[in-house]
């Protein structure tokens, strides 16, 4: 399929206005998370070997805020379990045209379908795992422990979360430390300080994030027995909450 590079924010802007999930992000998304994102594909990967242990025959499992399908993809690689289903949604349109095409691309035996939706609209049931992939932290924070109480609800027992979210740091310098070597990655991979500084006034305001713990803390007290941190590059990482 093709995807072109992000230059979205190559040239100075007058007025930056908040970064959305629309057409022109949708065209570009591939190269932009990978360039953004420390170690997407390995996470993208291991979500879906984690798809082929936990995904039980005749279960469900969510793709939340599933943007262009990767994990969808990966999980499809990797699930063995004869009657599952795989539900994608995210609530950007564009994101969930081309998500459609790059699912039919790839033969399979395990059906996806793609629901554009709020996700916290979306009724979960029979899950042995849910999976938010940098989507919790664009999710009002005052909603988010209600959509982990009721991923939790709708998980079996022994059904798993994995949740991969950027994190801040409790102190300033540590934070300071994580966010040079961030914009040091960004910079290695071709984004110019413009880009970086101009992106960064764009998702200011849209993305709010979290240290780890509050993550750890919404995770415990919705229930979750355990929670695992199983990648952690910078401020970036991902965890797994089992039920
Ligand atoms: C991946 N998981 O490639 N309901 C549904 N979707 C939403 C909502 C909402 N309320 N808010 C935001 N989104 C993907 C990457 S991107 C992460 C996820 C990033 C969607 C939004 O439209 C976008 O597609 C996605 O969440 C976040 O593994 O761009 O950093």
């Amino acid at each position: 399929m093709h995807s072109s590079k992000d230059e979205i924010y190559s040239h100075p802007q007058a007025h930056i206005a908040d970064f959305k999930f629309d057409q022109s992000v949708a065209e570009v998304f591939p190269d932009m998370i990978q360039r953004s994102v420390p170690g997407y594909n390995t996470i993208v990967d291991a979500i879906g070997q984690m798809a082929g242990k936990y995904v039980a025959e005749n279960t469900n499992m969510y793709d939340l805020g599933c943007s262009l399908g990767a994990v969808s993809l990966a999980a499809r690689r990797y699930i063995q379990s004869p009657g599952t289903r795989i539900i994608g949604v995210d609530n950007s349109e564009a994101m969930v045209e081309r998500c459609r095409l790059h699912l039919q691309a790839f033969k399979s035996d395990v059906p996806c379908e793609v629901i554009c939706d709020d996700l916290q609209n979306i009724d979960i049931n029979n899950a042995s795992m849910a999976v938010m992939n940098f989507t919790l932290q664009f999710l009002e924070p005052q909603d988010r422990q209600q959509i982990i109480n009721r991923i939790w609800s709708g998980l079996n027992p022994g059904g798993v979360l994995v949740l991969s979210e950027k994190l801040s740091h409790p102190t300033e310098q540590g934070n300071e430390l994580l966010i040079d070597l961030h914009h040091e990655f960004k910079r290695r991979n071709g984004y110019s300080e413009l880009e970086i500084s101009q992106k960064r006034t764009a998702i200011e305001n849209v993305m709010r994030i979290d240290n780890f713990a509050t993550h750890e803390q919404r995770l415990k007290s919705a229930g979750f027995q355990d929670v695992v941190l199983w990648f952690k590059c910078y401020n970036f990482a991902s965890l797994v909450a089992i039920k």
